[in-house]
């Protein structure tokens, strides 16, 4: 009766460790795949306008939002876009951004992920204003090397 009690007592012991076990496990992935991927890269100032700052791109809602802040920016509009290409070697546009305002734009960019835009030459560029687009005022290179 005695030994039958205890062999009783290890099987729950047992069974509640397993289901513990078993706990944690499932916690893993879930707490893994629920991390968001983003990146944040270096804008610099370009033809003396003194702003300088940075672009944060995290992925979420099925495309990525980028974050642009410029300190020395004025309070007017100044257009931005992600282009193909290099800051030194700027080519079309690929995706417009909002215009930067007090040094701040929020886009939502849909269909893309920060990986992808990491994987391929592209820069974002701002402009100075809208009716002077040739004169641009920073640049940053979606590269790792560009990340701060
Ligand atoms: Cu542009």
């Amino acid at each position: 009766m005695l030994i039958l009690h205890i062999y009783k007592e290890d099987t729950m012991r047992i069974f509640v460790s397993a289901l513990a076990a078993l706990a944690l496990v499932s916690l893993g992935p879930i707490a893994t795949g629920a991390a968001t991927t983003t990146a944040t890269i270096k804008l610099n100032a370009q033809n003396g306008s003194g702003e300088n700052g940075s672009a944060t791109l995290t992925d979420g809602n099925g495309g990525v939002t980028v974050v642009i802040s410029l300190t020395g920016a004025p309070a007017s509009a100044q257009p931005a876009h992600i282009h193909d290409g290099t800051c030194a070697d700027l080519k079309g546009v690929a995706y417009a951004l909002k215009d930067v305002v007090n040094g701040s734009s929020t886009t939502s960019v849909p269909g893309t992920t920060v990986a992808a835009l990491m994987a391929k030459p592209y820069a974002i560029n701002v402009h100075e204003s809208a009716a002077n687009l040739g004169k641009y005022v920073a640049c940053g290179e979606l590269t790792a090397s560009s990340s701060m």
